[in-house]
This record gives structure tokens, sequence and C-alpha cells, in this order.
């Protein structure tokens, strides 16, 4: 076998099974190789940042890696964006990018460029492999690397002669490695504090917004009346009817000051200590009030649900929880169509067990309050502020869970940066429904503009936050990549899209202008 060939077989033995791809000359061994070995589905993105999104949102949701094949530092960069959110969400994921042959990267031929210094900027592992021979181990300790706890994007730089030459026997499936344990005399100190009668917050990220990380919080603070707390961008969170409530942080700095106001300790549960998105002029750059003592319970590399257990346990925590949201479908709002309506409309039809990939920004600011009551779902979040990662996650999120359906609740400006990942849906036959928040502006950004006290921008800044002139016509775009698309000017006729979208399985996409 090849090193292409061993490099294929070696991911499907290490449990990933889809590459996306971008490929290019370095990478057609890799190509070629898709149909000499079994197991690998391999999908096209028609730019890099959608094969890199939809990696993360593959991995947020199948809960492994899934592979991307990149071609070299354009195709890398190009791919960027995207595999920083995936960093920042802790995603495991394998990044292969193709290099020249090792003999011809001296010649200095036009695409090459340092790839090592792109690469540096969200990679926890990378390697260079040095010979076809070697390429199986490399894979195997990719996959291993990416696995890590609690998660990180694994590199591999691969040459075209490592892909062609002569390459030996394929890696077995790494060992999967274990989060390190908290030992028991922090649990142990941790649950003296939460005995005690000053305020307390439980600070949780990462797969402790999930339901088994959820309940034991919930547990833990029936026991105590801690507060649970979350930040506001988190990988994956499972939320919905019957979920522990977690109060996730906003984005401006005032109301997250105002919601930790109070607190004694803070408790952190395999998370960072939260930060304010920006510095802003004469505002306060820091979120934990004053005299608040910050804790760590698990750091994300620890095994916090193991802590939480033991943590649950040490305290007597009752099998009940604190707070859980409600099964309250609303009634369907009626007359003019606002983001706040889309949501509810959204919160009424939504099927069990759906998956939110929310990049609506604006529209979504108060999604959260909006969507009480709706069957258990999974939310998916922007977790590094780079704009342009909710289509492509939302389609790697189906491509992870079929039989689920997913909506991508999308505002215009970030949608425009890998509009491409609708193509791929269309291709895949992937159950995606996209909602376009079409407010035709950088609306957030003339909110910043107001907030320096610029209430009315001139007529050039007023031009590069407008997106009108001449306006987007998302139903003409879908339809060019072959998504089913329709606009909705009024709440009726986005509830019957909706429900329309809801019953067909397949790609949709509803252009909803505010
Ligand atoms: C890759 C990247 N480029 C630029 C930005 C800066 N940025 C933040 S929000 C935004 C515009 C958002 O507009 P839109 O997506 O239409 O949402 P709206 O504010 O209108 O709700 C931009 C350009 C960013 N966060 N990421």
């Amino acid at each position: 076998m090849n090193g292409a060939q061993n490099l294929l077989q070696s991911l499907v033995n290490g449990g990933v099974e889809v590459c996306f791809t971008n490929p290019g000359t370095s990478e057609m061994h890799f190509i070629a190789a898709l149909d000499q070995v079994r197991g690998m589905r391999a999908v096209l993105g028609l730019f890099e940042g959608v094969c890199t999104g939809a990696a993360d949102g593959y991995a947020r949701m199948a809960g492994k890696p899934a592979a991307t094949l990149l071609h070299l530092g354009p195709g890398l960069g190009n791919g960027f964006a995207n595999l920083h959110n995936a960093r920042r969400a802790n995603t495991p994921l394998v990044n292969i990018v193709g290099d020249h042959a090792t003999y011809h990267l001296r010649h200095d031929p036009p695409l090459t460029t340092d790839i090592e210094s792109i690469v540096r900027g969200f990679s926890g592992w990378v390697r260079r492999s040095r010979s076809a021979a070697d390429v199986p181990a490399d894979a195997a300790d990719a996959i291993a690397s990416a696995m890590s706890p609690p998660g990180r994007v694994a590199t591999l730089i691969l040459p075209a002669d490592c892909s062609w030459g002569e390459s030996g026997e394929p890696a077995p499936a790494p060992a999967t490695p274990r989060p390190t344990p908290v030992e028991p005399a922090r649990i142990r100190q941790i649950a003296d504090l939460l005995r005690r009668t000053e305020p307390v917050v439980l600070f949780l990220s990462g797969t402790l917004c999930m339901e088994d990380g959820l309940r034991l919080a919930g547990r833990i603070a029936r026991a105590t009346n801690a507060r649970i707390m979350g930040n506001r961008v988190n990988g994956r969170t499972q939320r919905g009817a019957g979920r522990v409530v977690v109060e996730r942080l906003p984005y401006p700095i005032e109301p997250s000051l105002a919601m930790l106001r109070g607190a004694a300790h803070l408790v952190l549960v395999g998370s960072p200590a939260p930060v304010p998105f920006f510095a802003w002029l004469g505002k306060p750059n820091w979120i934990i009030p004053e005299g608040c003592r910050t804790h760590v319970l698990a750091t994300p590399e620890e095994d916090g649900l193991g802590a939480m257990r033991g943590l649950a346990e040490e305290l007597g925590a009752p099998s009940d929880v604190s707070a859980v949201y409600p099964y309250q479908r609303p009634p369907l709002p009626t007359g003019e169509i606002t983001a706040e309506k889309v949501w509810r409309t959204l919160t009424a039809l939504m099927p069990e067990n759906a998956i939110v990939s929310d990049e609506g920004v604006t529209s979504s600011r108060d999604a959260e309050g909006w969507t009480v009551g709706a069957p258990p779902h999974d939310w998916l979040n922007v977790t590094g502020g780079s704009i342009g990662q909710g289509l492509p996650v939302a389609t790697g999120a189906a491509l992870a869970c079929p039989g689920r359906k997913v909506f991508a609740m999308e505002s215009d400006g970030a949608g425009m940066y890998t509009l491409q990942a609708l193509w791929t849906q269309a291709r895949e036959r992937l159950d995606v429904v996209t909602v376009i928040f079409a407010n035709r502006a950088y609306r957030i950004l003339r909110g910043e503009l107001k907030q320096m006290g610029i209430a009315e921008p001139g007529p050039k800044a007023a031009a590069v936050l407008d997106l009108g002139n001449p306006d987007l016509d998302w139903v003409k775009l879908a339809e060019g990549m072959g998504v089913p698309g329709s606009r909705a000017l009024s709440c009726e006729a986005f509830a019957d899209q909706l429900r329309d979208a809801i019953q067909h399985p397949g790609p949709r996409l509803i252009e909803v202008v505010l």
C-alpha cells in the first residue's frame, strides 16, 4: 500500500469515517485512495471554510473527529477561521494539509508557504510526515492527539511523496486518551465551600453542558442553592424541555456584570474563567466581580464529569434537580415578522431532538429566552467569534446525525461568508432547514458605533455596515446551489414554510425579510 492508502486505512481504523475536502494536485493520491480503501465518506466543500466548519459541526455531534483534506497553505488559510472556531470549541479534528513533495519544496514553487506558521494559530498538535513509512503512525498519533481531552485540532502535513511512496502496514486504532481525574481533596474543598451560606456559582463549559453534566449540576444546585451558569459561547449545549436550566452570560458587558453581581465564589468546571468579549472604551474589562473568589473544580483537560459525580456524592445530593425547562409550546405568532417571532415560531413547531446551529448574531441575542418551552434539542454556538460558522457547522451536524432535523439560524452577513455550504447540503441530501435573518445590515456593528456615541454614522461608515444596494436574494442563491428556497414576509407565511420544511426531509432555505 502507498502512504495515502495507509493513511486512509489508519484513519478508518481509528474511527475517522468522514473527510471534508477541497483537494488539489498534491492530494491526488489521497483522492485516488478513496476508491481503494473502504469506509471513508468523502464530502466536497466548495470553499475550505465549509470543510473546516463542517468537520467541527460533525465532531461536536458525533463525539469523534472527522478529517479535513486541504490544499497546501492557501487552502489551509481559507479554512483558518473555522479551524479557529473549532479550537475554541475544543473540537477533536484531524486536519490534513497536503504539501509539495519533500524534494520539490526547495525550489519554492508557486503554492509554497510556511504552513507551520499558519497552523500555529489553532493546532494543539502539528506534525509533518517525514516519509511514507511514517504516515500510518502519524495518522494514529493525530487521532489520539485530536481526542486527548478536551479535544483539539491536530494537523498532519502530508508531503506528496509521503502519499505516493511505499508505506508498509496501516496503524491500528490508537488508545483513547482519558481525562485526568480530579483528586478527592479538591472535590472535598469545593464541597466545603458549597456547604457554606455564601452565594456560589457553578460555571460550566464544554461537555459539562450536556445532559449528564447538567443533571449533576442540577442535583448539586438542588442540594446547595448554587447557581448554574455557563458561557454564552459553547460548542454544544443540551437544552429544552426537562433539561436543567443554565443561565448563560450575554454578549454585552453590563448584563454580564449584573448576572454575576453578588457572587462570593465562582467554581469553574471544565471552563476557563469568563472574560468580556472585547475591551470596550470606558467600560470594565472583567466580568468576575471584585471580592468574588475563583476556584477550579476541574480544568477543561480534567475529568469534570467525574469531579461533579464525586461532588454530588460528597454532598449527598438528592436525585432530583434544580429548575428544568418546561415543555410549553407557545402559540404561533401573527402579524408583522420579527426575529423574536421567528424564534417563537420555531419553538412552536420544532420537532423532538432537533439540532440548532445558532449564528443569528443580533437576531439571536435573546433566543435563549424565546425558545423556552421547546422539546429537548442540541444548541451549537459560534465559539471563536469568527462568523461564517453557522452553515458549515449545520452541514457537519446533519451528516453526523441522520434522522435529526437541523436548523441553521443564520444572519445574512455571517451567512454570506460560507454560503457554499448550501451546495454541500444539496449534494449530500442533508436534512437542514436554513433560516436567514435578512436585516440587510451588519446590525451589530451599527450598535457598536452607537455605543461609541455615534448614533448617526457618516455616509462612508454607514455604507460599509449596510448589506443593501443591491439586496441579496437568498432564494435565488439557495436555488442556484440546489436548495429549494422561499421568502417569508409575515409570521403566517413563515409558519407555513417552516411547517412544510419540517415535514419534508432534505435541505431548505427560508429567507425572512426583517
Ligand atoms: C471572520 C470575521 N470577520 C469579521 C467579523 C466582524 N463582525 C462581527 S459581527 C459582523 C457582522 C454581522 O452581521 P450579520 O451577520 O448580518 O448579523 P447582524 O449583526 O446583522 O445581526 C462582523 C463583520 C467577525 N466576527 N469575524
